[in-house]
């Protein structure tokens, strides 16, 4: 259970607020920030948004409020260390604010948390996490609903669905349930338009992002009965698209998504060696063939980095792997 009336508290006995989020936010991180900062506000409270990371042009619609700024030492760091309260939004690990990392460390403000990772470091003062949240959006969310600390209104609203509606993949994963979509409905009646906003996160890919996915798709083979797919993606076929490695997020899903395939695998050629995302559905340990080859991760999604490595080396031995971990 998270402790709103601490959190309530925490609001109450304090003036100035710096909020930060975790290296490349996406919209769950920058909605909670924005929503958390709309509640401040709202109370006539301080507030600095200080991000690592610049915020992305596809989601800069959600701060139309522009309270956003990129961290600069020389301006920042006064602030953070004179602040009362440093609030880790949508993470809960220091080196996830990067360059920010030292700079909060050592700030003598209150350091609190509201996140819904795993496994929080102990740089806390106060946590108001949980796993079970499916984004770091739910438990602001949940924090207005059972303190009525303020009312909700379109601002808030927007930056809660959105960051609801990306965590949860568009409300299809593990931890989606129907209050998830309760609260989605509550934050709809602020006017929001459903498919602008889906429109705005989603279909806003680079053309060379999705020439290279095509080219992606062709290499898909299947293995061990149908049970592993996978595909391959050489430097050739990033410079022939002119796209860029961080564009094959989330391309390795397409392998999972084949009728009977339970584990999917991606195959990535990087400047020094190779990259391997992991894919696998129910209790397949994913991780466990991960770490075989120099990785780890979770359950169903692991990835592995193999400096030296050559496709033609290590893709048939990791094929061969994954055999017994399919049943
Ligand atoms: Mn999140």
């Amino acid at each position: 259970m998270v402790d709103f009336q601490k959190l309530k508290e925490i609001i109450e006995q304090n003036e100035t607020f710096l909020l930060t989020c975790h290296v490349n936010p996406d919209a769950d991180a920058l909605g909670s920030e924005i929503a958390f900062a709309a509640i401040l506000k709202k109370l006539g409270k301080t507030v600095y948004i200080v991000n690592h990371s610049e915020t992305p042009e596809y989601l800069k619609f959600l701060d139309y409020l522009n309270l956003v700024e990129k961290y600069e030492p020389e301006k920042h760091d006064r602030i953070i260390d004179e602040t009362d309260v440093l609030v880790a939004v949508d993470f809960n690990q220091s080196d996830r604010v990067v360059s920010m990392e030292k700079s909060f460390l050592k700030s003598p403000a209150l350091k609190i948390c509201i996140d819904h990772h795993e496994e929080p470091h102990k740089i806390f003062d106060y946590l108001f996490t949980g796993t079970e949240f499916v984004a770091t959006g739910e438990i602001i969310y949940d924090f207005i609903n059972e303190t009525k600390i303020i009312e909700l209104d379109e601002n808030i609203a927007l930056n809660l669905y959105s960051a609801i509606m990306t965590d949860t993949g568009s409300f299809r994963f593990e931890r989606t349930t129907a209050k998830t979509h309760l609260i989605a409905a509550e934050l709809l009646k602020f006017g929001l338009q459903p498919i602008e906003i889906y429109d705005k996160l989603y279909n806003q890919n680079e053309k060379s992002k999705i020439i290279l996915l095509g080219a992606a798709l062709e290499t898909i083979t299947t293995a061990h009965g149908g049970k592993v797919a996978y595909m391959t993606i050489t430097r050739k076929m990033l410079d022939d698209a002119k796209a860029d490695e961080s564009e094959v997020d989330g391309f390795v899903n397409y392998c999972l998504s084949i009728k009977g395939v339970r584990v999917g695998l991606l195959f990535l050629e990087v400047k020094k060696g190779i990259k391997i995302s992991y894919r696998s559905k129910g209790k397949i340990a994913i991780n466990k063939l991960a770490a075989e080859f120099e990785g780890g991760g979770h359950t169903n999604a692991s990835g592995s980095r193999i400096y030296g490595g050559t496709l033609a080396e290590y893709q048939p031995k990791i094929i061969k792997a994954a055999k017994k971990y399919l049943d």
